[in-house]
């Protein structure tokens, strides 16, 4: 019996050990990190947590750590910065920022969204540029990774000023990108009307109708479902972990956060599968509507908020139901959250109220929505919790599909890129299972970094010191 709990002892200090060498290695990375990266505290974050879940697997594989893998990996291969003047109806005279991360083309051209907001800069770019990577790596399609944006806010811009901002945005970005190079999409603030004015400017300057953005319109070489994608994607997800444990999202509420492209296909998708939605928000608050937010509901808020670009308040003007100004819906009881909005908008005491009211799955459509700290609390509560880099890739996966069929000069069906989208889908959540399992639970979080990162690793490997 003493022999037993001393051996059990010895184990634990020994784990505990190695657990505080770890600690060290990642700690003194970071250092590195974020000597290079002052003040860009999203990049810092998202390149903390993938090293947390990499380091104990470069040490396994010396091979990574001699070629500096994670420390190259963690350097953009080229970060393109611009001014972007532009006139508003008044003939006043703007000026913004714009950007191009092009992080990662190790796999395939750069690929990743394009984000207009007015808290865009540098380090926001570089977290979603290097979550993009893994990301894209896990879609199982040949992408690299990339980002972009500027800091113009569309909000109560008119069409003609918001067609006259991205006019000179594509005039400097045509310069960085094309189908074989860096292929942009939306984001945050750019949409299909966004990509429509660049697509056009793109082929004006550079007389070339091609690939070299994805979400176009259906007419002009768009794929059906890409709109529907990464909310579509992020439900199949979490359906796929539900079913991993023997359960599904039928009958079970769920809270969304957003109201946007990926919060509007999320509820779409939930309903479809006998779910209900229960809340919604925006940057002004978030509406709760006990009964659910049904298929009639759902296309008021599309109009809403993709015709009208109103505020969701007045859907609770509308349906009569509650409004919470200024706030999140985390507090709200339910099984499943998707948080489709921005990121950081789930903190730990978030966290802590989801989990204490009995939320057993968390489907991030949103990049890097949860803090470290609440991550911890998903962590420790063993609940499913899917990371956006595994939830949300179907939308650029099925940009992946979009460019196939560009090169292809064909469309799929709707039916057809679903099914592929669905594949890609439950691929991801048996890499996320073949790498983050350990004994009955599956941690997300590892299982997505170490598969998104192998398949990096190992074609720069195959590439030499570039
Ligand atoms: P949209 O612009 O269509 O919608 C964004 C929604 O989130 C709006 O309701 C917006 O409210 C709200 N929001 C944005 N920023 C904030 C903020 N700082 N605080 C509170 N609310 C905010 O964007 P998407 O739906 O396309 O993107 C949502 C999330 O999903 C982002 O994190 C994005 O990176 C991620 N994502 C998107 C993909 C895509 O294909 N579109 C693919 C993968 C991930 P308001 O209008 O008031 O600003
Ligand atoms: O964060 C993302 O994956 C996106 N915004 C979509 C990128 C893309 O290229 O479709």
């Amino acid at each position: 019996m003493q022999v037993k709990e001393t051996k059990k002892k010895r184990k634990l200090i020994e784990k505990e050990g190695g657990e505080k060498i770890m600690d060290a290695k990642v700690k003194q990375f970071m250092e590195g990190v974020i000597k290079r990266n002052p003040g860009e505290s999203e990049f810092h974050q998202a390149v903390q947590e993938v090293a947390e879940s990499v380091m104990p697997f470069i040490d396994a594989n010396p091979k990574y750590k001699k070629a500096k893998i994670l420390e190259r990996i963690a350097e953009p291969e080229r970060v393109i910065m611009f001014r972007v003047p532009w006139k508003t109806d008044k003939g006043e005279v703007e000026v913004n920022r714009g950007f191009r991360i092009e992080m990662n083309s190790a796999i395939g051209p750069y690929k990743g969204g394009l984000r207009f907001h007015p808290t865009v800069y540098l380090g926001i770019l570089k977290f979603l540029a290097f979550e993009q990577v893994f990301k894209n790596s896990l879609t199982t399609l040949p992408m690299g990774g990339g980002k972009g944006g500027s800091d113009f806010d569309p909000k109560g811009k008119s069409d003609n000023e918001v067609m006259s901002f991205c006019q000179s945005f594509m005039t400097e970005l045509s310069r960085h990108i094309g189908p074989d190079t860096d292929v942009p999409a939306g984001d945050i603030g750019v949409g299909g009307r966004e990509i429509g004015f660049m697509f056009g400017q793109y082929k004006r300057i550079r007389n070339e109708f091609t690939g070299i953005l994805t979400g176009k319109g259906l007419n002009w070489g768009g794929s059906l479902i890409r709109p529907e994608a990464t909310g579509y994607g992020c439900v199949y997800f979490v359906e796929a972990m539900l079913n991993h444990l023997g359960d599904s999202l039928n009958g079970k509420v769920c809270t969304v956060s957003g109201a946007g492209n990926v919060a509007q296909y999320t509820v779409e998708k939930v309903n479809q599968l006998g779910g209900k939605c229960v809340t919604l928000s925006d940057s002004g608050g978030y509406i709760y509507d006990k009964d659910g937010i049904d298929a009639n509901k759902l296309a008021f808020v599309m109009k809403l908020k993709n015709i009208k670009r109103g505020r969701i308040k007045e859907y609770a003007d509308k349906y009569g139901c509650k409004y919470v100004a200024n706030k999140r819906p985390w507090d709200v009881k339910c099984d499943v959250a998707f948080p489709s909005a921005t990121q950081n908008e789930i903190n730990k005491e978030d966290a802590k109220a989801l989990v204490k009211n009995g939320c057993i799955a968390i489907g991030e459509g949103a990049n890097m929505p949860t803090t470290p700290d609440g991550v911890e609390v998903f962590q420790k509560a063993k609940i499913c919790y899917g990371p956006g880099k595994a939830a949300n890739a179907g939308g650029v996966a099925t940009s992946g599909l979009e460019m196939s069929q560009n090169s292809l000069r064909l469309s799929w069906s709707r039916e057809e890129v679903d099914k592929r989208l669905h594949n890609i889908m439950l691929d991801i959540h048996a890499q996320c299972v073949k790498y983050g399992t350990s004994g009955e639970h599956v941690d997300y979080v590892k299982g997505a970094n170490i598969g998104g990162f192998v398949k990096v690793a190992d074609s720069m490997l195959d590439q030499g010191i570039v």
